[in-house]
C-alpha cells in the first residue's frame, strides 16, 4: 500500500487484501456508508451499505443487528462482449480469453472524501480500454452517493455495454433483513423500498444512469437495472454518471420515503455532477480546517492521523442526535453495528475539540437513550440510569449472552451485558469533557446534567456497604480477560470521581439554573440523604491499594495468579490469550487492555503522585498483551506523559497499524473506531500534552517524539477556533 500524505492507494491490485482494503477505502457521510467493494463484484467480497439507525433483530438470530442495505453501487461493463472484472469465474486472474487486467491503481482521496479506480482491461477481442470509476457520498447532501464511470477507447474501436443496479439481494451473513421488496424501473430511473422484517423500518432508494446513449431497464429478481449499449471510436472518451437517493423513515413518514427519494434524485440530476461534486468537496474543506493535524518530520504518523480522522468523519452522525457511532464506525459488521464505550472515551474526545456540534450529537444520543438506562437499572434492582454495555437504537441492552459457536462446538457466556458496568460512568466523563471544553451551559443544564446525575444514583443504590466501607462485586474492568471480578480499581476509583463530579455540578445548578436544579432534584428525587450517601461512599470506598509497592491493585487477588511473561510471546501476531486459550489465561496476570493505565489517562495526576504512576505503569504494562485494539492508544497517551519516550512510540505505530497494516487481522469486520479516537488522543492528550490547567484555561505540555519536528492543530474551546503548535526542541505557539 502507498500512502502520500492526503491520499490511500493500491497499486497494483491486492486480491490477498480484498476485505482489509475493502474496509480502509470505504466512503461515507455520517448519514450512510459504503464499503470499497468494486462497482462489477469480486468473489469473496463483504459488499456493505450501512445507514445510521436502521437496526433489526431478525427472527433466529442472536441479537440486533445493523442493517446491511441494498447495494447501490453495481456497475457492470461489458467490453466487446467481454464482462469487465478483475478475475475470472473460477477465482483466479484473468487469463486471455476472457480479458486480461493490464493495469490497476485505487486511490483514496482523504482531502475530498473521494474514491477513485483506474483500471487498464484488453476484451478477448484485443480492444483495450481505460475505465476510471469514482465515487463520492457527498457530505453536503447526505442522502445521495454519486458515482462515474469513464471509459476511454486506448486501442480499438470497441462496442460498450454499461448496466446499473440496485441490488436488494443482501445479507448480514446468513442473515436476511429485508422483507416487502418493491422494485421499479422506468425509464433510466431505478427505485426500491423494503421494510426491516422485525422492526420495521423502510427505506427507499432512487437511482439514475445519466447516459447520453438509449437506456433499456427492467427487473431482475427484485432488483432494478438499467442497460445502455454503445460504440466508441479509436481514443474517444465518455463518461457517465450514476446518482442514487436513500431515504429511510428516520427521515420522513414511512409512506413518503421512496416519493421523496425520487424528487430529491430528480433534483439532483437537475443541479448537475459538477456542482454536487463541488459542494461535497467544500463542505471537506470546511470539516479538514479545524480536523486536521499537520505533523513535520513524520509522514507515517502523518498520513496515519488524516486516516483515522477520515474514517471518524465518515461515521460521525452531523444531522441526527438519535444514533451514535458504533465500534466498527459504519465500515463493516463487526460487533453488528453497537455502540460501546468506544464511543464516548475513545472516539468523541476528537470530536469535542474539532468538531463539538457532532459531538454534542452523539451526547444527545445517550440522553434520548436514558430511558433504556432506566430500564435496565430497575431490571437489575437498581435505582437511576444504568447504560447497557451495548446499545442500538432502542437503548436496550442489546450484548449478546452468548458467543457464536467455537470450534469445538461450544459457546462461551458473555458477561459484558451483565457486569461490565463502567460504562454508565465512562458517558458522564465525556459529558463533562464536553461541558468543559465547549462551555455549553445549555446542554449541560437542559440534558448533560441528567445523564450525570441519574447515572450517580445508579451508583449510590450499586454499591455495597460492607465492613465500614463500600464495594463493588461482580465487575468487569476494561480488562475483560478478568470476568467478574470483586473490587475492579478502575470501576471503584472512576465511581469515586464521578459521584465528586456529580455534587460540584449540582451545586453549580443550584447557583447558575435553580430552576433546572430542583426539576432535577424532583425528578431524580436527590434528597439530602441520597447526597449524603454520595459523599460518604467518596470517603469510604475501597480503593485496591499495594501500600508496600505503592501501587494500584487492578483487583484483590490479581497478584495471586500465575504470572506470565507477556513480553517473551514475541513476535506475535495473535494476542497471548488466544496463543495460551481462554481457560488459562483468565487466571493469570495476563491482562487484554489497558485498565489501571486507562485510570491514569483519564486521572492523569489527580489519581496519584508520578512516583505510584511510574510503578503503576512498570507493573502493568508488561502484562498487557494488548489483545483489544483499545489498548495499544492509551498507552502510548500514558507513556508520553510519564516521559517514556520510546514506549510512547512503539505503541504509537502499534495503534496506527491497527487498521492500516491489519496488525489485529480483523480489519475485514470494520474500522476500530476506538483505536482511531485514541490514536488522536495519545497525539494531543499524550504527545502535545493538550489538558485544562487549574484555570479551566486550555494548555500545553509537549513531549514530542525526538524525530518530529513540529505538530500544528486546532482545537474549538468554548465556541472559539484556537490555532496551537509544538515544536521540537520545545516551543509552544500562543494560543491564537
Ligand atoms: O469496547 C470494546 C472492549 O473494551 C474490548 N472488546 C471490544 C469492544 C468493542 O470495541
Amino acid at each position: 500500500m502507498l500512502r502520500r500524505l492526503w491520499e490511500l492507494s493500491e497499486f497494483p491490485f491486492h486480491p490477498e487484501k480484498l476485505n482489509h482494503y475493502e474496509t480502509l477505502f470505504t466512503v461515507g457521510n455520517g448519514y450512510m456508508a459504503m464499503r470499497g467493494t468494486f462497482e462489477e463484484g469480486y468473489p469473496g467480497e463483504i459488499a456493505t451499505t450501512l445507514v445510521h439507525g436502521i437496526y433489526n433483530h431478525a427472527a433466529g438470530a442472536l441479537v440486533t443487528d445493523l442493517v446491511n442495505a441494498p447495494n447501490p453501487l453495481p456497475l457492470r461493463l461489458w467490453i466487446d462482449g467481454t464482462p469487465f472484472r478483475l478475475v475470472n469465474q473460477h477465482h483466479t486472474a484473468l487469463q486471455p480469453p476472457d480479458g486480461a487486467v493490464l493495469g490497476y491503481r485505487r486511490r483514496l482521496q482523504l482531502d475530498h472524501g473521494v474514491l477513485i479506480r483506474e483500471v487498464l482491461f484488453r476484451a478477448a477481442s484485443g480492444s483495450i480500454v481505460r475505465v476510471v470509476f469514482e465515487r463520492f457520498a457527498s457530505l453536503h447532501d447526505v442522502h445521495l452517493l454519486v458515482q462515474r464511470v469513464r471509459i476511454t477507447a486506448v486501442d480499438g474501436e470497441p462496442e460498450i455495454r454499461v448496466e446499473s443496479r440496485l441490488d436488494t439481494d443482501v445479507t448480514n451473513g446468513e442473515v436476511r433483513h429485508w422483507g416487502n421488496i418493491q422494485a421499479e424501473a422506468d425509464g433510466a430511473t431505478l427505485a426500491v423500498q423494503a421494510r426491516t422484517n422485525q422492526s420495521g423500518y423502510v427505506l427507499g432508494m432512487a437511482s439514475r444512469l445519466i447516459s447520453p446513449y438509449p437506456a433499456e431497464a427492467r427487473v431482475e429478481g427484485e432488483s432494478p437495472l438499467v442497460s445502455s449499449t454503445f460504440r466508441l471510436r479509436q481514443e474517444e472518451a465518455v463518461s457517465l454518471d450514476k446518482l442514487t437517493v436513500v431515504y429511510t423513515n428516520r427521515d420522513v413518514e414511512a409512506d413518503r420515503v421512496l416519493d421523496t427519494a425520487r424528487r430529491h434524485l430528480q433534483a439532483s440530476v437537475a443541479a448537475g455532477c459538477e456542482q454536487l461534486r463541488s459542494a461535497h468537496e467544500n463542505e471537506w474543506a470546511r470539516y479538514w480546517d479545524t480536523s486536521d493535524v499537520q505533523i513535520e518530520g513524520d509522514d507515517y504518523a502523518q498520513f496515519a492521523v488524516r486516516f483515522l480522522m477520515y474514517h471518524l468523519l465518515i461515521a460521525a452522525p452531523r444531522q441526527d442526535e438519535r444514533v451514535s457511532i458504533g465500534a466498527k464506525t459504519l465500515s463493516g459488521l463487526g460487533y453488528k453495528g453497537h455502540v460501546f464505550w468506544d464511543t464516548e472515551l475513545f472516539i468523541v474526545p476528537p470530536l469535542i475539540l474539532t468538531q463539538p456540534q457532532i459531538a454534542r450529537n452523539l451526547l444527545m444520543y445517550r440522553y434520548h437513550n436514558l430511558p433504556g438506562a432506566r430500564n435496565k437499572a430497575r431490571a437489575n434492582g437498581y435505582e437511576g440510569a444504568m447504560y447497557p454495555w451495548e446499545s442500538t437504537d432502542t437503548g436496550e441492552e442489546t450484548t449478546p449472552q452468548w458467543s457464536d459457536e467455537q470450534e469445538d462446538g461450544s459457546r462461551i457466556r458473555i458477561w459484558t451485558g451483565d457486569t461490565e458496568q463502567h460504562i454508565s460512568t465512562d458517558i458522564a466523563y465525556a459529558v463533562l469533557q464536553y461541558w468543559r471544553w465547549t462551555g455549553d451551559d445549555d446542554f449541560m443544564r437542559r440534558y448533560g446534567a441528567e445523564i450525570v446525575l441519574d447515572t450517580a444514583v445508579f451508583w449510590g443504590s450499586r454499591v455495597e456497604a460492607r465492613s465500614g466501607r463500600y464495594e463493588i462485586s461482580q465487575q468487569i474492568g476494561p480488562d475483560e480477560y478478568h470476568e467478574n471480578i470483586d473490587n475492579s480499581v478502575f470501576t471503584n476509583r472512576m465511581v469515586v470521581w464521578h459521584l465528586e463530579q456529580a455534587l460540584q455540578l449540582l451545586d453549580w445548578l443550584r447557583s447558575s439554573a435553580p430552576d433546572d436544579a430542583a426539576r432535577l432534584t424532583a425528578v431524580l428525587n436527590l434528597t439530602p440523604a441520597r447526597l449524603d450517601r454520595w459523599r460518604d461512599i467518596i470517603q469510604k470506598m475501597y480503593i485496591p491499594f499495594d501500600d508496600e509497592r505503592q501501587i494500584h491493585i487492578q483487583f484483590p487477588g490479581f497478584f495471586d495468579m500465575e504470572y506470565i511473561p507477556v513480553q517473551h510471546y514475541q513476535p506475535r501476531a495473535v494476542s497471548v490469550q488466544a496463543i495460551l486459550g481462554h481457560k488459562r489465561s483468565i487466571q493469570s496476570q495476563v491482562i487484554k487492555q489497558a485498565d489501571v493505565v486507562m485510570l491514569m489517562a483519564l486521572l492523569g495526576d489527580e489519581l496519584a503522585p508520578q512516583p505510584v504512576l511510574l510503578n503503576n505503569w512498570n507493573t502493568y504494562y508488561p502484562r498487557t498483551d494488548h489483545g483489544s485494539s483499545l489498548s495499544p492508544a492509551v498507552h502510548a497517551w500514558v507513556a508520553a506523559r510519564l516521559g517514556l519516550d520510546e514506549a510512547a512510540y512503539e505503541m504509537f505505530e502499534h495503534a496506527a497499524g491497527i487498521d492500516l497494516e491489519n496488525n489485529k487481522g480483523n480489519v475485514r469486520d470494520g474500522i476500530h473506531g476506538a483505536a482511531s479516537g485514541g490514536l488522536w488522543q495519545a497525539l494531543i492528550f499524550g504527545f502535545c500534552g493538550l489538558h485544562l490547567d487549574e484555570r479551566g484555561e486550555p494548555a500545553l505540555d509537549p513531549r514530542l517524539p525526538a524525530h518530529w519536528k513540529r505538530v500544528s492543530f486546532t482545537v474549538y474551546y468554548r465556541g472559539e477556533k484556537r490555532r496551537l503548535a509544538v515544536t521540537n526542541p520545545v516551543m509552544v505557539t500562543p494560543m491564537a
